[in-house]
């Protein structure tokens, strides 16, 4: 079985999670939350790299360099979720199927977190189960790959 090839990437801030703000986004920190997914592929055979910045043009250019080298993305844009139609366009130009992730139910929230400029160009979305929404969201990813591979075959 080939190996799936699969990015996940964080937006801005969220190398600050486990110091602030436990109520909304947990208590634990990101290079746990990536040690977790990089093993959590190893068990679904995927190999997992992760990418994390605080400059929209940063996140931008890895996608661009993810099309071609990745199966699937999924991604917490954070704060860029309500904002970045920059972000938009690149998920759009690479045409990499991703999943957008949220720690926090964004629907219980503000109402400005309501808006997302990705959720429907994306394959599904997962929010509100802290941590977990990103295991979710790489089973999730993993297993319609998969499918796909087979319907392909
Ligand atoms: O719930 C999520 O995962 C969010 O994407 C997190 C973003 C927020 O702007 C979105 O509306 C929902 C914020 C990430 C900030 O992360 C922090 C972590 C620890 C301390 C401070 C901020």
């Amino acid at each position: 079985m080939t190996p799936l090839n699969i990015l996940v990437m964080h937006g801005p801030n969220l190398n600050l999670l486990g110091t602030r703000e436990p109520e909304h986004y947990g208590s634990q920190n990101l290079a746990g939350i990536n040690q977790a997914l990089v093993s959590l592929g190893d068990e679904l055979g995927c190999s997992v790299s992760t990418f994390q910045s605080n400059h929209e043009g940063e996140l931008v250019d890895r996608i661009h360099q993810a099309a071609g080298q990745v199966d699937g993305i999924v991604i917490n844009p954070a704060a860029y979720t309500h904002t970045s139609v920059a972000l938009r366009d690149a998920l759009l130009g690479c045409h990499i199927p991703f999943i957008e992730v949220h720690l926090s139910n964004v629907h219980r929230r503000e109402e400005f977190r309501h808006r997302s400029l990705l959720v429907d160009i994306a394959t599904g979305v997962i929010a509100g189960f802290g941590p977990d929404s990103y295991s979710l969201a790489l089973r999730g990813l993993c297993g319609q790959l998969r499918s796909q591979r087979v319907a392909d075959s």
